[in-house]
């Protein structure tokens, strides 16, 4: 056994009691011939004492920083300590010594760069801050799942390794494919429909693959995408699902990742239902009065996007009804006007963090839509193949992790968020 508790379970109703403590040595410090630990472990920090007379100070004397310990001890209650509890080391194993100087400062007091950051990885993860955001991903994505659940998703899984592109060609990885030119899969778009077609509801949490060329705070070569297909459902049916899926996101991180939110000193937006649709024709309107030289059919970039945020007056908002054209094939357009289309991105502020639409559900449609994209039907027979055989009406979405996480943590930078972010310059750690 090597902790009878975690650090933070231990309380002053704990006086003189023995236990044993396991983690890593946060900070230590000499004071009046004493040794004091800051020990850490995934519950917070603990303070160790270890007297001159104690059979444990030989050995409190080699420790470093972030080395990995097990101290068995008595506690004692007093008010001046932190969580008003110390503990009496009697006993100290060395478990793992930490080479000294570290590279990075895990206690936060020596701020680095974020070049030094990613290449010292792992001692940036033990941080508090990064330890926060890894929790509170994981709320995040319990809520997100526990949301789903409860709505009759099933979770399923798709194919990494793919034939071919389904949001446009450019930014595809190619993979050698036993001989053959295959890619990694960039969204689990086009299977994630056929499931759909077979259990209705479905969900995906998994990577997918993008050969980014910019280099922008937003964008990885990698990351996890969070996708949902819901069948005999429209764009609005899966919008009014995303609202609930938001509000439950935040509602879970407020409530238990107080701890969390306190490290980071941040507060998530509250997500007030319904979330404003704007359509895109009135965005481009308010652009232009504005003073921006947008027409019909351009994308909207991040400074228009700061522009329509700041006019609306409200930090998460959707843009509805996109052009036909800006939107990839299996996008459904709407009946009393081709031009537009049933899709929608959710915007946070300037970030679109969620993008989805009504699909095709039929196979004349999707050919002529491939064809007019400049798309070869016969590529993409492996997918059309199954709408001869009752496909249903469906829509979805899809959300990025690391961008709806720059919403519920405030860190400006997916690249910060991701533990290990791959982009052009970086393949390692
Ligand atoms: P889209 O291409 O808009 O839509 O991607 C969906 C969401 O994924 C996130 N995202 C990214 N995050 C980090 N780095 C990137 N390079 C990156 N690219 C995309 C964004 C984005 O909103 N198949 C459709 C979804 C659907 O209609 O169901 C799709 O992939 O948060």
């Amino acid at each position: 056994m090597y902790r009878s508790h975690f650090i933070a379970d231990v309380t002053p109703e704990y006086d003189g009691k023995e236990v044993i403590w396991a983690g890593w040595v946060h900070l230590l410090r000499d004071l009046g011939g004493k040794k004091f630990i800051i020990l850490r472990d995934k519950t917070g920090l603990g303070q160790v004492v270890v007297d001159k007379n104690s059979s444990a100070f030989g050995i409190s004397q080699e420790l470093t920083q972030e080395s990995v310990i097990q101290v068995r001890g008595i506690v004692k209650a007093d008010k001046r300590a932190p969580r008003g509890i110390e503990l009496h080391a009697e006993e100290i194993t060395l478990l793992s010594k930490a080479k000294a100087p570290l590279p990075l400062d895990v206690s936060g007091k020596v701020k680095a760069d974020i070049d030094t950051r990613l290449r010292e990885r792992v001692l940036d993860l033990r941080r508090q801050e990064m330890q926060a955001v890894i929790k509170i991903q994981s709320l995040a994505l319990k809520a997100f799942r526990e949301t789903l659940y409860k709505e009759g998703f099933i979770e399923i899984f798709t194919p990494k390794i793919i034939a071919s592109a389904t949001e446009g060609g450019a930014q595809l990885f190619p993979v050698i494919y036993f001989g053959k030119e295959a890619f990694l899969a960039q969204s689990p778009q086009l299977y994630k429909e056929l499931m759909a077609g077979v259990v209705e509801r479905v969900f995906e949490v998994a990577p997918a693959w993008r050969a980014e060329e910019s280099d922008t705070p937003f964008h990885l070569a990698e990351f996890i995408s969070m996708d949902v297909e819901m069948a005999f459902a429209d764009y609005n049916d899966v919008m009014q699902l995303l609202e609930k899926i938001l509000h439950n996101i935040v509602k879970t991180i407020k409530e238990e990742g107080k701890e969390e939110l306190k490290i980071l000193n941040y507060e998530p937006p509250e997500v007030k239902i319904p979330i404003k649709r704007l359509k895109y024709t009135e965005a481009i309107e308010i652009l232009r009065s504005k003073g921006y030289n947008i027409k019909f059919g351009d994308d909207i970039g991040t400074p228009e996007l700061r522009i329509l945020n700041e006019e609306l007056k409200e930090d998460l908002y959707f843009i509805v009804d996109w052009p036909s054209d800006a939107r990839p094939f299996y996008t459904k357009s709407k009946s009393e006007n081709p031009e537009l289309s049933e899709s929608f991105d959710l915007i946070y502020k300037f970030l679109e963090i969620v993008s989805g639409s009504t699909r095709n559900h039929k196979r004349e449609v999707l050919e002529e839509t491939l064809k007019k994209k400049g798309l070869k039907p016969e590529s993409f027979e492996f997918f059309l193949k199954w709408f001869d055989y009752g496909m249903p009406p469906h829509a979805g979405f899809g959300m990025g992790l690391a961008r709806l996480m720059v919403m519920l943590t405030g860190i400006q930078s997916v690249k910060e968020i991701v533990p290990f972010p791959r982009d052009k310059k970086r393949l390692t750690p």
